[in-house]
């Protein structure tokens, strides 16, 4: 019988790469109110704001963060394992999932290194600031682009994909996520109610700790490799 898994990774899988948390004490959101920036009004109230957020988090990523331990671990994962599919959801924007050589991976939360179109909805890579001086190379407009990424109050991507594959998922693992944010919080009750096993492995116990059949709490690097190996 094929064995489906799904893992949901948040910021905590990252952290050992030195991109901050959102909750750790000196985590992002502590420098900004979260309303302040991860929101549709807070763009169009004060969009220079909202994309100095963004590119100060694009500059970091392109300049010498790289995947750690536990994104290498999936990805070998994925490619070595025969018995069903791996899906990896991931809520972070960042790209080590795919560095580390991740295929078959959602990001719900959108991506740090794309630019939407917000005219045609089109996408563009993006490894250089956005800002509102910047013409789109979509429909020539400047001012148009925005980041790719889901801000609280808008809907996930690919979320019918999820909860189709979570609805014939046999194991989730979720990875360095405290549990606070939806819908991303509520895929490991999707999975026990399909009857899935449930593992936690994350620094601290989240938010969601009760839901899990099974949890690890430690750093990631070596939680991960040691559970899927
Ligand atoms: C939606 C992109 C509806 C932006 C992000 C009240 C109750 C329930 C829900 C809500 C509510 N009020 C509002 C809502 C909905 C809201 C929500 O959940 N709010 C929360 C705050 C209550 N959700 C939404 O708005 C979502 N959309 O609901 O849409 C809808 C319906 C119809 C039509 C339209 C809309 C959209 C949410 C997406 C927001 N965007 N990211 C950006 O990145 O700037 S969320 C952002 O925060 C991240 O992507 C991530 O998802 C989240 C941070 O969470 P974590 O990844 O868990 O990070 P955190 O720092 O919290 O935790 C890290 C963990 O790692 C810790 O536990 C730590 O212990 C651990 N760790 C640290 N180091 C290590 C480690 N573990 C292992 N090893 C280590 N080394």
């Amino acid at each position: 019988m094929a064995e489906n898994i799904v893992i949901l990774t948040g910021a905590g899988i990252s952290a050992e790469s030195g991109i901050k948390t959102f909750r750790a004490a000196d985590g992002l959101w502590e420098n900004h109110r979260v309303e302040d920036v991860a929101t549709p009004e807070a763009f169009q109230r004060d969009p220079v704001l909202v994309q100095d957020f963004y590119n100060r988090r694009r500059r970091q990523l392109l300049t010498g963060v790289q995947p750690n331990a536990a994104h290498r671990a999936l990805a070998r994962l994925e490619q070595q394992y025969g018995r069903g599919e791996v899906l990896l959801v991931t809520q972070n924007i960042d790209n080590l999932h795919e560095r580390a050589g991740s295929r078959n991976l959602i990001h719900m939360h959108g991506e740090l290194l794309k630019g939407r179109c917000q005219r045609s909805g089109g996408l563009v890579p993006v490894d250089t600031d956005l800002s509102v001086e910047l013409p789109c190379p979509l429909c020539g407009a400047s001012g148009c682009l925005r980041p790719h990424v889901v801000w609280f109050g808008e809907m996930p991507l690919e979320m019918e994909r999820i909860y189709q594959t979570l609805a014939r998922c046999d194991l989730f693992i979720s990875i360095g996520t405290s549990g606070n944010v939806y819908p991303a919080a509520g895929f490991v009750e999707e999975a026990n109610r399909h009857g899935a096993h449930t593992v936690e492995l994350n620094l601290e116990p989240s938010q969601r700790l009760t839901s899990f059949a099974e949890h690890r709490h430690g750093l990631a690097s070596e939680l991960v490799p040691a559970y899927v190996e």
